[in-house]
């Protein structure tokens, strides 16, 4: 089966009315290859904004609680996402692991309940610079893949993010080797504990610090399915990204 490119473009908390609209506009009008699954997510409050206006892609929240509802104030749910008519969702950032403490235990737990309720996970996976220098990277993502594979079996709405955390927004982006590395040890893991199906099937897209320059070659690796792209996905380049895919 050929594996869909896949371009994911993560606003984190950036944006305004004003930003979103002049975003959505330069990607409405871009010219963009066809056949690439493009999914953008803004913050949550501008998440009806971009569905109702952009036309070449779906959207994604970028977190959930792992609740259907109640007194968890500052969260929204996957049952509400769907209520929106959102299809996607970012779990496991690891901005939302450093920065907020979130564990794999708890994105597991999320995971679950997103597919439970129909929505579509990019999983983001990766390992720190210390956990790289100590030669430790395939143990953090294997152990960060097991704790959803202990809850959840069907791997078809799950898209994987390898980002290296030491990549993310420093400008230091993975090699080409770097990426195709961990990407393919992700495939042999996923063969070995989900099926040899979900290894074929499953997109791995790479992300951190990707941009116009760096897309071309990291996209050709085989087992690079495509990008979840930050910072560049607030810039014109974003466009040239989509067009990268192979
Ligand atoms: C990694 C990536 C998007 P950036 O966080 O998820 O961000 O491209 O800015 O490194």
């Amino acid at each position: 089966m050929t594996r869909t490119f896949f371009v994911g473009g993560n606003w984190k908390m950036n944006g305004s009315v004003a930003a979103v609209s002049t975003l959505v506009d330069g990607l409405n009008t871009a010219s963009l290859k066809q056949g690439v699954e493009v999914v953008i997510a803004p913050p949550a409050l501008y998440i009806p904004a971009v569905q109702s206006s952009l036309k070449a892609g779906h959207v994604a929240a970028q977190n959930i609680y792992s609740e259907s509802k109640g007194a968890f104030t500052g969260e929204i749910s996957a049952e509400m996402l769907k209520d929106v008519g959102v299809q996607w969702v970012i779990l496991g950032h690891s901005e939302r692991r450093h920065v907020f403490g979130e564990t794999d235990e708890l994105i597991a737990k999320k995971a679950k309940h997103a597919l439970g309720v129909g929505l579509k996970v990019i999983f983001c996976i990766g390992e720190t610079l210390q956990e790289r220098e100590a030669n430790k990277t395939t143990e953090v993502v294997f152990h960060q893949l097991s704790a959803v594979a202990q809850v959840v079996s069907d791997w078809s709405n799950i898209v994987i993010a390898y980002e290296p955390v030491w990549a993310i927004g420093t400008g230091k982006v993975a090699t080409p080797v770097q990426a195709q590395e961990v990407h393919h040890d992700i495939r042999v893991w996923l063969k070995d504990h989900v099926s040899p199906q979900a290894a074929e099937n499953t997109r791995i897209v790479y992300g951190g610090s990707v941009n116009a320059g760096n897309c071309q070659e990291i996209g050709r690796q085989a087992d690079v399915d495509g990008f979840l792209v930050g910072g560049a996905s607030l810039k014109p380049e974003f466009a040239d990204i989509i067009n990268a895919a192979q």
